[in-house]
C-alpha cells in the first residue's frame, strides 16, 4: 500500500439511484444495509465508489456523470457509474446473484434456479466493474469490493493484466458445505474468493463455512491461525480470511433518535398507537427476512395470552424491494393475507392489532419508530448481520426497549446475551418472546439495554473499518498519510473518548 492510495469502494450498487426519463432524471439515496454502513465512512473520508446506479437507460457515459454530478459533490466523495443493459440486469442481478447465490447462501436452495445463462452474464458484468476499476483507480488505490454480486473482480483484474490492492467483505452469510456444494460453477466461484488479498465475513460461522468448503473442493488448502484472522493456502495463493461483524454510525442514530424533529413525531406517533406495548418490525421486502413468520408468531401470542389483546400493537414496516421479481410478489401478497387474517380474527372496535406499511419512511420517521416501539422483532430466517437490531439499540435513548433476535442473524453472535434469541422458524416459541419481554421487569429491560447499546458504542462502523483497514492492510489507520484518511481519523478521534463516558 502506497501512502497516496485512495479508498475506493466497489458494489453493485451505488449509494444514490438515477430514476426518471429524458430531460426529468431524478437522483435519490439507494436503501440497503452495504449503504447504510459504508455511506457514512465515506462522507467522513472521501474517496471514490464505482457501481451501478439502478437504471438500464441507455445513456452515455457523459450524461450520466452529469446527472449524477451534483449528488457526487453533495456526497463529497466521486461516484463513478458503471452500465448495465436490460438483459444484465436480469441475467447479472435478477438471475445469478438473487436467485441463485441470494437464496443458496440464505440455505434456502429449493429457491435456487442454476441457469447456465446466468453464470456467464455474471461473469461478464463482473468484467465490466473490473474495466471501470481499471479505469478510474490506481495502482496505490485501495480497492474494496462487496458483497455476493461482485466476487469474480480481483480474478477479473488480474487476468486482464491490473495490479491492484484488492480486498472484499462478504454481507451476507456463507453456507456450509452441504449447501454450497450444489452450486454448479462451485469451484470456480471458491477459487474468485481465493484472489483477493483478503476476505472478510460478518462472524466466525460464515469464516469457517468458506474454510470448509475449501477443505471439500480443494483439498491440498490449509489453514493457519486462529482468533478472528486466519491464512489460507491454496495452490500459489495466500490470503486472510477473518470475521469482522459490519455495524452502524452508532452516534448519528443516537443523536437522530434525540433531535427536536424526531420528538415531534414521537409525539404524534403515540397519540395516534396508544397501546401500552408496541412491537416494531422493519425489514426489505425479502423470503429471508422470515416477515410472514412473524406476522403469524404475533397472532399466536394474541391468541395464546388474551391477556395481550387490547394492550399490544405491532407496526410491521416493509420496505419495497426488487419488485419486478415474481417471488417478491408473492411474498407481498403472503404477507398481506397474513396481516388481514390476524386483524380480522382479533381487532376490536378502538384497536387494531398490526399495522402494516408498504414503504419507505425517512430516517427521522424510522428513528421515532423505533424510539416508540418497546420490542423489536428482528426475526429473519438468516441475514449475514442485520442492522436494523443495532439500530433499535442506537435509538433506545432510554434503555427501555427489549430486542427478540433470531438466533440465525449474524447479530445474535454479538447481542446473543441481552437480547432474547429466538428460532424463527418456531412460531410458538416467538410468540412466548413476545410474551417474555412484554412482562420483563423494567430494571432487567434497562440492565440488558444499557449492555446492548454499549457493545454498538464501541464496535460501531468505524471500529469495523478501522479494524478492516488495519487486518487488511497490515497497517493503523494513522499510517495512512494520504490527505483523505484525515476525516476519518478525526472522527474516530472524536469517537473515542464517547466510547467511556455514555
Ligand atoms: C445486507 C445483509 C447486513 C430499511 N427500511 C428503511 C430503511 N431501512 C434500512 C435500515 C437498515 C437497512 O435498510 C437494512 O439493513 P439490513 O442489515 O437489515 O439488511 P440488508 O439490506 O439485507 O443488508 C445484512 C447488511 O447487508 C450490512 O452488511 O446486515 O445481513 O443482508 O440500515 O435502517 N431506512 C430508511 N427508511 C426505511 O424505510 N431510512
Amino acid at each position: 500500500m502506497g501512502g497516496k492510495g485512495r479508498l475506493v469502494i466497489v458494489s453493485n450498487r451505488l449509494p444514490v439511484k438515477i430514476e426518471g426519463h429524458p430531460g426529468k432524471w431524478k437522483v435519490t439515496h439507494s436503501s440497503g444495509g452495504l449503504v447504510s454502513a459504508l455511506t457514512p465512512v465515506l462522507r467522513d473520508r472521501g474517496g471514490i465508489w464505482i457501481g451501478w446506479a439502478g437504471t438500464t437507460e441507455v445513456l452515455d457515459l457523459k450524461t450520466l456523470r452529469e446527472i449524477l454530478g451534483p449528488a457526487s459533490k453533495q456526497a463529497g466523495y466521486r461516484i463513478y457509474p458503471v452500465r448495465l443493459s436490460r438483459e444484465d440486469v436480469d441475467s447479472f442481478y435478477h438471475g445469478f446473484s438473487n436467485e441463485v447465490i441470494w437464496p443458496l447462501f440464505h440455505d434456502l436452495q429449493t429457491r435456487c434456479r442454476f441457469e447456465p445463462e446466468y453464470w456467464k452474464s455474471y461473469r461478464k458484468v463482473n468484467g465490466d466493474f473490473a474495466k471501470a476499476i481499471k479505469k478510474h483507480t490506481r495502482p496505490e488505490d485501495y480497492v474494496w469490493v462487496h458483497d455476493y454480486q461482485m466476487v469474480p473482480v480481483a480474478r477479473l483484474l488480474r487476468s486482464s493484466g491490473v495490479q491492484r490492492n484488492c480486498v472484499f467483505f462478504l454481507h451476507i452469510p456463507f453456507p456450509p458445505p452441504d449447501i454450497f456444494l450444489k452450486l454448479p460453477w462451485r469451484e470456480e466461484f471458491l477459487k474468485d474468493f481465493l484472489e483477493y488479498d483478503f476476505v472478510g465475513f460478518q462472524t466466525m460461522r460464515d469464516r469457517r463455512n468458506f474454510t470448509d468448503c475449501l477443505k471439500a473442493l480443494l483439498p491440498d488448502s490449509r489453514v493457519t491461525g486462529r482468533g478472528p484472522v486466519a491464512t489460507v493456502t491454496a495452490g500459489e495463493r495466500r490470503v486472510r480470511v477473518a470475521a469482522m461483524p459490519i455495524s452502524i454510525d452508532y452516534r448519528s442514530f443516537r443523536d437522530t433518535a434525540k433531535s427536536a424533529k424526531v420528538n415531534r413525531i414521537l409525539k404524534e406517533l403515540k397519540s395516534q398507537v396508544p397501546w401500552e406495548n408496541i412491537a416494531i418490525g422493519v425489514d426489505r421486502l425479502d423470503y429471508t427476512k422470515g416477515i410472514p413468520q412473524r406476522i403469524r408468531a404475533f397472532g399466536e401470542a394474541c391468541r395464546s395470552f388474551p391477556e395481550l389483546r387490547g394492550k399490544i400493537a405491532l407496526i410491521q414496516i416493509v420496505v419495497p424491494s426488487r419488485e419486478d421479481v415474481p417471488a417478491y410478489q408473492e411474498l407481498r401478497e403472503e404477507i398481506e393475507k397474513l396481516v388481514s387474517s390476524v386483524n380480522g380474527e382479533f381487532s376490536t372496535p378502538g384497536w387494531i392489532p398490526i399495522h402494516y406499511m408498504h414503504k419507505s419512511v425517512s430516517r427521522e420517521e424510522l428513528a421515532a419508530y423505533y424510539r416508540l416501539a418497546d420490542i423489536a422483532l428482528v426475526t429473519p430466517l438468516k441475514d449475514g448481520m442485520n442492522l436494523v437490531a443495532k439500530e433499535y439499540c442506537a435509538c433506545q435513548v432510554d434503555d427501555n426497549g427489549v430486542l427478540i433476535l433470531s438466533e440465525f442473524a449474524g447479530a445474535a453472535a454479538q447481542m446473543h446475551r441481552s437480547a432474547i434469541l429466538v428460532n424463527s422458524y418456531d412460531i410458538q416459541g416467538m410468540a412466548d418472546a413476545i410474551h417474555e419481554a412484554v412482562q420483563m421487569p423494567l430494571e432487567k429491560r434497562k440492565s440488558r439495554m444499557r449492555r446492548l447499546r454499549a457493545g454498538i458504542r464501541r464496535q460501531n462502523v468505524f471500529w469495523w473499518v478501522d479494524n478492516y483497514l488495519r487486518a487488511s492492510t497490515g497497517k493503523a489507520l494513522v499510517d495512512f498519510p494520504e490527505a483523505s484518511m484525515a476525516p476519518l481519523f478525526h472522527a474516530l478521534m472524536k469517537r473515542a473518548p464517547e466510547a467511556s463516558t455514555k
